[in-house]
């Protein structure tokens, strides 16, 4: 077991990418508000549909100078999804191949994950606020596994009746009813609200829906839906940073807001091609793999010299970044992602079945496509030789993060100055569960 770990953390060294000294510490200190924008996709940032924008607020945030923002940051999510997000936002390892490892590992899995980092780095207390069931996904178990101080579940809310929908609590209840336990935390706190309503199949009561927005009108009832609970998730972040700044928070912390995986799936995609300025008829593969870009902003009051980051990333490198921004060097911790700040960034993106996209090929279903114009490329020696060791380097970087989750390895490795987390300190309590 030794040796394999001692691979690993060869391994991660090898590709470390040096802090960015421009950006690094410089929200050192600051409460952390991670925001999990469910099944949201880029597409939704700076669109407008019958002349109005879809997400007006989330634009603001977008093309402020006070964000890092990224135009081209992707999803990389598997079967676990949300949890597979947040695992990757969490402990900058990727997801299992099959499955979720929140699900599958998550009740005795040795993590290294932001809430303990930050907790071990800068005395953090740590939330998650949540308008679902702390069972699903098995949150409840890893959350103490992570270092989770408290953990707000559905059954800290009042869900009944028309407060809830499908996954729980609505947005904007979640984030106004939330407001009584986040000012008992003591700060600086890391924080992550993880939102349900835009959800598939993204129905909404009448009297949530903005009458002011008008949707598109395509065969798709998915589609339509779509965009009416961007616009609802949208008015719920907007009412959240309201309170920040009317509370004086807002200035004391950096929010961070992902979009954890598509909303529409590659079966719906044709339908939307029109809405993203393409032609329905030669729809591909490579289309589908353009449309897994999701937002990501990490919103810095302050900052002044940030703007949309055109570098290619994903969510495997959220963690080194912002832990760069608060200036935590990433350097000791096993982690697959690198700061997408630093110079030495690496631009390709692995999907979590070895696909990649990059700013120059992607490379989907054993088809080489030219990113900047998406056309297919023939498949030379030369090409191949290129791409082939691009996907090798893809799949290495894979199969070690699988070797340390599923073996859970990181039992045999301990940062120097980190103290392992100890579960059985946290005890969650569910008032109504
Ligand atoms: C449920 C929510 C949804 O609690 O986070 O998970 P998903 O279906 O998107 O994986
Ligand atoms: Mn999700």
């Amino acid at each position: 077991k030794s040796s394999e770990i001692n691979g690993i953390l060869k391994y991660v060294r090898a590709h470390y990418a040096q802090p960015n000294p421009k950006y690094y510490g410089v929200a050192k200190g600051r409460n952390v508000i991670v925001i999990h924008l469910e099944s949201f996709q880029q597409f939704s940032i700076n669109k407008k549909i019958n002349g109005q924008e879809v997400t007006p607020f989330l634009n603001s945030l977008y093309n402020s100078k006070d964000s890092l923002s990224f135009a081209n940051f992707f999803n990389q999510v598997g079967q676990g999804k949300t949890s597979d997000a947040e695992n990757m936002l969490e402990t900058g390892t990727f997801g299992l191949p099959q499955g979720s490892l929140f699900a599958q590992l998550g009740d005795d899995e040795t993590f290294q994950a932001m809430p303990e980092i930050l907790k071990q780095h800068g005395d953090y207390t740590s939330a998650v606020f949540h308008g679902n069931n702390a069972a699903f996904w098995n949150r409840n178990n890893v959350y103490k596994n992570m270092g989770y101080d408290y953990f707000y579940d559905a059954s800290y809310f009042d869900t009944t009746g028309d407060r809830a929908t499908g996954y729980g609590l609505k947005d904007k209840l979640l984030f106004h009813d939330s407001i009584p336990y986040l000012e008992h935390l003591q700060q600086p706190f890391y924080t992550k609200y993880i939102t349900v309503t835009n959800h598939f199949p993204y129905s909404l009561d009448k009297e949530d829906q903005d009458k002011g927005f008008k949707t598109v009108n395509t065969d798709s009832k998915i589609i339509n839906n779509y965009f009416v609970t961007n616009r609802y998730l949208d008015d719920s972040i907007k009412e959240f940073f309201s309170y920040l700044k009317k509370s004086g928070l807002y200035k004391d912390s950096v929010v961070l807001l992902y979009g954890d995986h598509y909303g529409i799936s590659d079966t719906e995609n044709p339908g939307l091609a029109p809405i993203v300025g393409k032609s329905t008829d030669d729809w591909n593969a490579n289309d589908d793999a353009e449309m897994q870009r999701v937002p990501l902003i990490i919103h810095v009051p302050g900052l002044k010299d940030g703007g949309v980051q055109k570098q290619y990333g994903g969510e495997i490198d959220v963690v080194p970044t912002l832990e760069h921004l608060l200036g935590i060097d990433s350097k000791e911790y096993v982690q697959f992602g690198s700061d997408l700040m630093s110079k030495q960034h690496s631009q390709v993106v692995a999907f979590r079945d070895g696909d990649f996209v990059s700013p120059t090929y992607n490379y989907i279903n054993g088809t080489v496509y030219k990113t900047k114009t998406g056309a297919e490329l023939d498949e030379t020696p030369a090409l191949m030789k290129k791409i082939d060791k691009t996907a090798t380097a893809v799949k290495e970087k894979l199969s070690m993060s699988d070797s340390l989750n599923q073996k859970n390895l990181l039992r045999f490795y301990t940062p120097d100055g980190f103290t392992p987390v100890d579960p059985s300190k946290y005890n969650y309590t569910y008032p109504n569960g």
